[in-house]
């Protein structure tokens, strides 16, 4: 029997920490998303591609759905928006153990504006009991027709293949988009420099928030197969600049081992990582040095 191929694009939307890099780790089955307690960790929009035999899922991971504090929370915005009319579904994931808040309903609030099937996945099931499911999807209920309420816990993985079923469900019939083994259509480039901004947001728990961005200069494999590859992390303040490096250079050592051993995994080669720290006073609201970091609109 030859079944139709369905294929589309399937934004993932929620509020910081509900699960969505987790979720599309989970599915993807390879770290490509990047997670941390701390919120914002996700700023570009991270496509994940899960592919079967008769369907593929390409994921569009978009963070920027939030109220803007700055230039780039408003560019993030608007990258959001437009993504939401372009896909074929949204899945729209909340944290079932928080209850809903502000966030959550700002989101609501924008989705009134768009025409795509919302689903409405409720994670982290593993923190609640079963009994306080249905008030709460009742809850959901009141404030919006969801197209799907699909309960999973994407730390764990339960419900996530039926989760993927249904999604197929609102896939039209379309190519493979991808070539099956491909699971980011992100160069390695930008993965590299999200490995190292997730080291340094977890190895410095002080004020290095969001502020930071990090940039690939220059990455090269060598004759002998190592992988050179040179990136500048750049801060808004010198105080900032002070914590990264650490004392006589430790905090920026560990970043930069940590950084390498995941960065290594990932391109299978031995790497070479240098890196170089610089103070950008206020970045995020300039937004000519935004193009420069390459953001696009
Ligand atoms: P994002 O900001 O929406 O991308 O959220 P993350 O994927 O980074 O997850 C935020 C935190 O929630 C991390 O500590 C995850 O381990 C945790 N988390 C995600 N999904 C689940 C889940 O299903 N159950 C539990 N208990 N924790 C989860
Ligand atoms: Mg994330
Ligand atoms: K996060």
């Amino acid at each position: 029997m030859n079944q139709k191929f369905h294929s589309g694009f399937v934004a993932i939307i929620g509020r910081p920490n509900v699960g969505k890099s987790t979720l599309l780790n989970q599915v993807i089955g390879q770290k490509i998303a990047i997670m941390s307690d701390k919120p914002q960790t996700t700023r570009n929009k991270i496509h994940g591609v899960y592919s079967t035999d008769s369907s593929q899922i390409v994921f569009l991971d978009t963070p920027g759905i939030h109220k803007p504090q700055s230039k780039l929370g408003d560019y993030m915005m608007k990258v959001a928006e437009g993504t939401l009319n372009e896909v074929d579904a949204i899945l729209f994931l909340v944290d079932v153990a928080e209850g809903i808040g502000g966030g959550d309903r700002f989101i609501i609030e924008r989705l009134k504006q768009v025409n795509t099937p919302v689903l409405l996945v409720l994670n982290k099931i593993d923190r609640v009991h079963p009994e306080e499911l249905l008030p709460i999807i009742a809850q959901y209920k009141d404030l919006y027709s969801f197209a799907e309420i699909v309960p999973v816990s994407a730390l764990q993985g339960n419900n996530v293949a039926n989760l993927l079923d249904i999604i197929v469900r609102y896939l039209p019939e379309g190519p493979q988009y991808y070539p099956a083994d491909q699971v980011t259509d992100h160069p390695e480039q930008f993965v590299c420099a999200e490995l190292i901004r997730e080291k340094i947001l977890h190895l410095t728990r002080e004020e290095i928030p969001h502020s930071i961005a990090v940039t690939i200069e220059d990455m090269r494999q060598e004759e002998n197969g190592v992988v050179h590859i040179s990136a500048v992390i750049f801060v808004e303040r010198d105080s900032q600049k002070g914590i990264i490096i650490g004392k006589q250079g430790a905090m920026l050592k560990e970043v930069g081992r940590q950084a390498r051993v995941d960065i290594e995994r990932l391109l299978g080669s031995k790497t070479f990582l240098e890196l170089w720290v610089k103070v950008k006073k206020d970045w995020r609201n300039q937004e000519r040095i935004l193009k420069d970091l390459g953001f696009r609109h």
